[in-house]
């Protein structure tokens, strides 16, 4: 049913059509002719590809670009079509500029691998190896000259007693004022040390995203003559002591979260900040995130927006549930702020907070999909 243009012309096109429509690109199709009667659809996979009715036999429509992956390089097409498309893409390219962030897809493989080396570590319990394994690990990433690299180290008052933690800060300047932070935790549950908990998803699939997120956002700023970013600034920030050291309650859970908001409020910083974006358990292989109800409704709204640009709907938001997580220290001081998490984890959330939180159960496809989304609401934001 349907014919793609040869890898070359289709590649030149995506590039082309995704400035059109980010996240849409150009497949070739041939119309379906069911019982003599041409439909004007042509089917893909399971996705219904609308061509105009009154196309040619043979034409080009826009598919999801998650789709586009999945199409077969059927027949390579007769030249001269091929060449048609060539003065096609060559007219287009010349009109429209290529937008930062919709130039491709985001680099989940990349992401995956940053959280296999990092779940590798093993558990990184605070006052662990694994731990100071894992804070030399983020310093590594950085480069000590290049990146803005901050280290926040403080000591939290933990049920079994003072724990030095340290949050990781890494600050991507732009020219616009104002500040978007995207946030994960790194640590593993000091109450799961003895299990061998390696947080392939909660923790080191997050932190891997973040990292690849990272690069890209290095990649975009080093182009720029003034090293800065399109928009506004972006800091990532990795933040310790998520988790619970006894029991999760308000007061022994989220102490990295806790003590930066609070800094950051009495300094001023928080003033800056147009959106906190937290990222949780969202590597998961089957991906459904939830709408987190105690989440800004705006930010949700333009993070449903970013996600049905790549057609990924269906992984975001089709149940609401309340989770207190990093995000909450940021909403409470009125700070827009989303958690984008994925708390089904398994069947009946069975692997979540257990030995069978592992890198098999993390997918490079769910990295993608969470790297678009974060890639493709930064864009929404910095257009607000
Ligand atoms: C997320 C990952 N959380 C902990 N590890 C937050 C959470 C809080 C999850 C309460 C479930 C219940
Ligand atoms: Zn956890």
């Amino acid at each position: 049913m349907i014919s793609s243009v040869s890898r070359r012309f289709r590649s030149q096109l995506k590039r082309t059509l995704s400035c059109i429509k980010p996240g849409w690109f150009p497949v070739w199709t041939k119309r379906v002719t069911s019982a003599g009667k041409d439909s004007g659809r042509a089917l893909c996979q399971g996705t219904t590809l609308v061509v105009p009715q009154n196309s040619a036999k043979v034409s080009w429509a826009l598919a999801p670009a998650e789709k586009v992956s999945q199409i077969p390089l059927v027949q390579p097409l007769r030249t001269a079509i091929g060449k048609a498309c060539a003065v096609i893409t060559l007219a287009l390219t010349s009109l429209a500029p290529l937008p930062l962030f919709s130039q491709s897809h985001f680099d989940g493989a990349k992401a995956y691998d940053y959280a296999r080396q990092f779940a590798a570590i093993g558990p990184r319990w605070p006052t662990g190896p694994g731990h100071i394994k894992a804070e030399e690990f983020l310093r590594g990433q950085f480069l000590p000259k290049h990146d803005q690299l901050e280290e926040d180290s403080f000591t939290a008052d933990t049920p079994i007693g003072p724990v030095a933690l340290h949050n990781f800060i890494v600050r991507f300047p732009g020219r616009k004022p104002g500040v978007i932070v995207l946030g994960t935790h790194y640590e593993t549950n000091y109450p799961l040390r003895n299990i061998n908990f390696v947080g392939a998803n909660d923790g080191a699939a997050t932190t891997g995203l973040l990292l690849a997120i990272a690069d890209r956002l290095r990649a975009g700023s080093s182009q720029a003559r003034d090293k800065k970013l399109d928009g506004y600034s972006v800091w990532l920030v990795f933040f310790d002591g998520e988790e619970a050291f006894q029991s999760w309650s308000r007061s022994d859970s989220t102490f990295g979260s806790r003590h930066l908001a609070a800094r950051w409020g009495r300094d001023g910083t928080l003033n800056q900040i147009k959106a906190f974006l937290l990222a949780d358990m969202i590597g998961d292989k089957d991906l459904d995130i939830q709408r987190e109800t105690n989440s800004t409704a705006w930010l949700v709204s333009l993070v449903a927006q970013a996600a049905k640009t790549f057609g990924y709907q269906r992984y975001f938001f089709q149940t609401d549930m309340a989770v207190e997580d990093d995000h909450l220290p940021f909403v409470e001081r009125g700070v827009p702020s989303i958690d984008i998490i994925d708390l089904d984890y398994g069947p009946n959330n069975s692997y979540h907070h257990t030995a069978q939180d592992t890198m098999d159960k993390v997918s490079a496809h769910s990295l993608t999909i969470d790297g678009d989304v974060f890639m493709e609401s930064i864009r929404l934001l910095d257009q607000r």
